[in-house]
């Protein structure tokens, strides 16, 4: 079984969901740098207010900024994880690449979650939080192509990517995923 995973996928397309099912099930720390984020600016801090603005807008937060926060937690711990929503873009691939070699914990596997553009759209709008309005969510996918979607290429060049078809229901989606991580 795979102990070093990396969630890939747009907005919308179940990492959060299938993440948590996952790390769960197999014992992993699980890392959601959207969750991480959203519980700064839920507690106000000076990280938080500075990631507020950039995240209503579906923009993607500062690389420092982020970086931080996952080195935090990677280094505190030597079992295996699963990182949800990072790398967003080559620069965070590359950091994260550095900091896990300094480590000693290589990722063993990146799954891609892929699902079309308009059933992303309809996901989200119903799961509705502050920055699920139609025009954020536009914003956020053109993001995810522009800057996020170079990371498949990036990771299959490697030899780590699996792509896992996202439609469907979560535990269908949840079976497929498991049938990659082994
Ligand atoms: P994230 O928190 O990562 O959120 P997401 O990509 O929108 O959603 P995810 O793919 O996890 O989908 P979910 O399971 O919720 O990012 C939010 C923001 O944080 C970013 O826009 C950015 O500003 C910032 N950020 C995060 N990481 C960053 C980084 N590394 N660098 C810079 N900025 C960063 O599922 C979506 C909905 O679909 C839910 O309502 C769910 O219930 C539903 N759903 C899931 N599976 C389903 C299924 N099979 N069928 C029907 N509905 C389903």
């Amino acid at each position: 079984m795979k102990q070093r995973i990396l969630f890939l996928g747009p907005p919308g397309a179940g990492k959060g969901t299938q993440a948590e099912r996952l790390a769960a099930s197999h014992n992993l720390l699980h890392l959601s740098t959207g969750e991480l984020l959203r519980a700064e600016v839920a507690a106000g801090s000076a990280l938080g207010q500075e990631a507020e603005a950039v995240m209503a807008r579906g923009e993607l937060v500062s690389d420092s900024l982020v970086l931080a926060i996952v080195r935090a937690r990677l280094t505190c711990c030597s079992g295996g994880w699963l990182l949800d929503g990072f790398p967003r873009n080559l620069a965070q691939a590359e950091a994260l690449q550095q900091l896990l070699e300094e480590i000693g914990q290589p990722i063993e596997l990146v799954v891609l979650l892929a699902l079309d553009d308009e059933t992303l759209v309809e996901r989200l709008l119903a799961r509705g939080r502050t920055d699920d309005n139609e025009a954020v969510i536009r914003n956020r996918l053109v993001v995810y192509s522009d800057q996020t979607e170079p990371l498949i290429a990036y990771y299959r060049a490697q030899g780590l990517l699996s792509s896992v078809e996202a439609n469907g229901t979560v535990e269908a989606i949840a079976e497929r995923i498991s049938a990659v991580v082994g």
